[in-house]
């Protein structure tokens, strides 16, 4: 018996040795410039938690479950929130990333746009199921392998670091391509169709949408994604190797 708890305490320093550098590692905080949480109960500005920049809501349902706490639903006809600032750096590194969950089948239902038909216009968008981007002048339309039409929480992002353009789904992410071409910045970002609220419509509830002036790494991106907590993984690990040793002494 003694052995076994040994080997008990020798597992969960192990598991806590494991989890702890990737806690260090990741940064969700630095450069954040633009934060939209949606979780507004009464109507009102779209609060951007950074303070740079509040958004205003045109038609999106708002106070509904939320992957955290409250979302915005887009009813993928006419509902759009103009974010009333560019907030994408033309050149710069950046990051896009919101919660989404939707079952949309169509072609390129926008979440975020700087497109008005303009030279640079770009929008990251679902697209027949799949998050897709586009940016005329830089990499043209690409659409991901990812499917992201399932009807349940998916994070999806975007991130520039220098040239390189990659899309990300959740813990999963895939390069878009490479371009030094500029975005175009003389539009607001909005979120739910394109920038001229003239169409590519997105069907769905959109969550904590984020900004960042700089590309976010792969242990970033973990962070955005909730994990069950410390303490509760040890009590999970701790249980499952009691029993073993239980079973072990029997
Ligand atoms: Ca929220
Ligand atoms: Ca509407």
């Amino acid at each position: 018996m003694r052995s076994s708890m040994l080997k008990v305490t020798a597992l969960v320093g192990l598991i806590a040795a494991l989890s702890c550098p990737a806690f260090a590692r990741a940064d969700i905080i630095s450069n954040l410039i633009r934060y939209w949480k949606f979780d507004e109960t009464v109507a009102g500005p779209v609060v951007d938690a950074t303070g740079n920049s509040d958004g205003t809501n045109y038609g999106a349902t708002i106070d509904q479950p939320g992957e955290r706490d409250r979302a915005y639903l887009f009813d993928g006809v006419d509902d759009y929130v103009d974010t009333n600032s560019v907030a994408i750096p033309a050149t710069g590194d950046f990051s896009l990333f919101a919660w989404v969950k939707t079952s949309q089948t169509e072609s390129q239902g926008s979440i975020f746009s700087v497109n008005a038909g303009q030279s640079g216009r770009a929008n990251l968008a679902i697209d027949n199921g799949k998050l897709a981007w586009f940016h005329k002048g830089g990499v043209g339309f690409v659409q991901s392998s990812m499917d992201i039409n399932d009807d349940v929480w998916h994070l999806v992002g975007i991130t520039r670091l220098s040239d390189t353009f990659t899309f990300w789904v959740d813990e999963g992410s895939e390069l878009v391509g490479t371009s030094y071409a500029a975005i175009a910045v003389d539009e607001n970002l909005v979120l739910g169709s394109k920038a001229s609220h003239d169409g590519l419509w997105f069907d769905g509830l959109i969550d904590d949408a984020r900004v960042y002036g700089r590309a976010l790494s792969a242990d970033d991106v973990s962070e955005l994604i909730p994990e069950p907590g410390t303490l509760a993984l040890l009590a999970t690990g701790l249980i499952g190797l009691l029993c073993y040793a239980w079973r072990k002494r029997k």
